[in-house]
């Protein structure tokens, strides 16, 4: 039996999925009066007053993320695999998945979540270890404890990836990302890459594009040129089909979207396309905020034998239960719950989740579910996954950090 890493997964698309829901800029801290506009010259012209409206400051966002985390760690630890092709995840003979991989195997086109087998037909020499998240977990607290030296304003995204607000700090941000980056690697000797811009979009599109071990920084005066050739699909909130979508319509990159109007953008994307007429012309106002509570806590399990009948997932839905609940107490205690679900992947990779409001966290609430979505295909189940999501507020005194 086997476990993939999937709370870490399952963090990553908690968070995806949260950009996604968070399409609707958060409320501004109010705007300082910094800087005239020209208008506002112009009305002193006029009235001989000095009249300055509301600006926003310009924010500094640092993005950082460490470069193929668990396996750098990994490679840090055993010398002797330097240089070599590295991934961490499951074993091919139990029908693994890697969770990350080193530089030197993605030459070989291999990355994470492709399943283990056809990572080692594409790199026969590949190491392929297992994964240590107790490791990982306090390697990542030791980098969070090394940013919080340069700024208290703290997003993590995930173990190995936070967006950084140093707008408050004295130094420029480019610099201070690499002083950063130097830090982690004097003290932790791992490498990480960074992304430097006037909001988180930015910055998040920015870490890219040196990595690894690397940085790239976008002034407010390079965005407009930098968003103009930007392929759409870099922007958070376009996935495949929206992608496609612009495809069609003849859009590939942000410059050629920023020729649609509001009203044309919500007519094709609905209340998204009013956030997609500010993104793709590099506008963000997302603050910086930290530790931002989850909104679902769930865990699966990929079978090395698939299941076939309904008596072997309500077995296996056992375990999970119990696993979840202990991860429940530990995690998120205090949390009210408001809906319950039941995700099952089957042989042939599709996938389904029966999901209910007004469920308890029981086992025969979960095993009800089960049911209902086993008996929607009646196929054989690859992966069963169980979880809960929360109500948005959250009681003031929660524990919600990751680590
Ligand atoms: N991870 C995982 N499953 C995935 C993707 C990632 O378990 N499908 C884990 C392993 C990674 C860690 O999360 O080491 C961080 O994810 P990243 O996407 O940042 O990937 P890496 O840090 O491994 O590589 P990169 O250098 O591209 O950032
Ligand atoms: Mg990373």
């Amino acid at each position: 039996m086997e476990r993939l890493g999937n709370r870490d997964r399952t963090e990553a698309h908690r968070l995806s999925e949260r950009e996604v829901s968070e399409s609707n800029p958060a409320a501004q801290p109010s705007g300082n009066f910094t800087g005239c506009l020209d208008s506002a010259r112009h009305d002193e012209a006029i009235f001989g007053v000095t009249y300055c409206p509301v600006e926003k400051t310009p924010r500094s966002i640092i993005h950082l993320d460490m470069d193929c985390f668990y396996a750098a760690i990994e490679v840090r630890d055993r010398p002797s695999l330097r240089g070599k092709p590295v991934a961490v995840g499951g074993a091919r003979d139990r029908r693994g998945v890697l969770t990350t991989c080193n530089y030197e195997a993605r030459k070989f086109g291999v990355h994470s979540a492709m399943p283990t087998f056809m990572a080692l037909q594409r790199c026969p020499n590949l190491i392929v270890l297992p994964t240590r998240f107790d490791v990982y977990r306090r390697e990542a607290a030791v980098i969070r404890g090394i940013l919080y030296r340069f700024t208290s304003l703290i997003e993590p995204l995930s173990l190995d990836e936070a967006y950084l607000d140093v707008s408050g700090h004295p130094g420029a941000p480019g610099p201070l990302a690499q002083v950063i980056r130097g830090t982690i690697f004097r003290e932790a000797k791992l490498t990480s890459s960074a992304g430097i811009g006037p909001n988180k979009l930015i910055a998040k599109i920015a870490s890219e594009m040196n990595k690894p071990n690397g940085q790239f920084e976008v002034r407010p005066e390079e965005v407009s040129r930098f968003m103009q050739d930007l392929p759409v699909r870099k922007i958070w909130g376009i996935g495949e089909k929206t992608e496609r979508k612009l495809e069609e319509l003849g859009v590939k990159a942000c410059g050629e979207l920023q020729r649609f109007s509001r009203p044309e953008l919500v007519d094709l994307f609905g209340k998204f396309g009013l956030d997609l007429y500010d993104l793709c012309r590099g506008i963000d106002d997302r603050p910086v905020e930290p530790d931002r509570p989850r909104k679902s806590l769930s865990t699966e399990e990929t079978f090395a034998v698939d299941l076939t009948t309904l008596e072997q997932c309500e077995e296996k839905l056992e375990e999970l239960f119990q696993d979840l609940m202990a991860d429940l107490a530990q995690k998120e205690s205090t949390r009210e719950i408001t809906k319950i679900f039941v995700k099952l992947k089957f042989n042939d990779f599709t996938r389904t989740t029966a999901e209910r409001a007004g469920l308890a966290p029981t086992l025969p609430d979960f095993r009800s579910l089960l049911n209902e979505a086993f008996a929607r295909t009646g196929k054989p189940v690859r992966l069963i996954g169980v979880g809960v999501r929360f109500a948005d507020t959250e009681p003031e005194n929660a524990q919600m950090n990751l680590l």
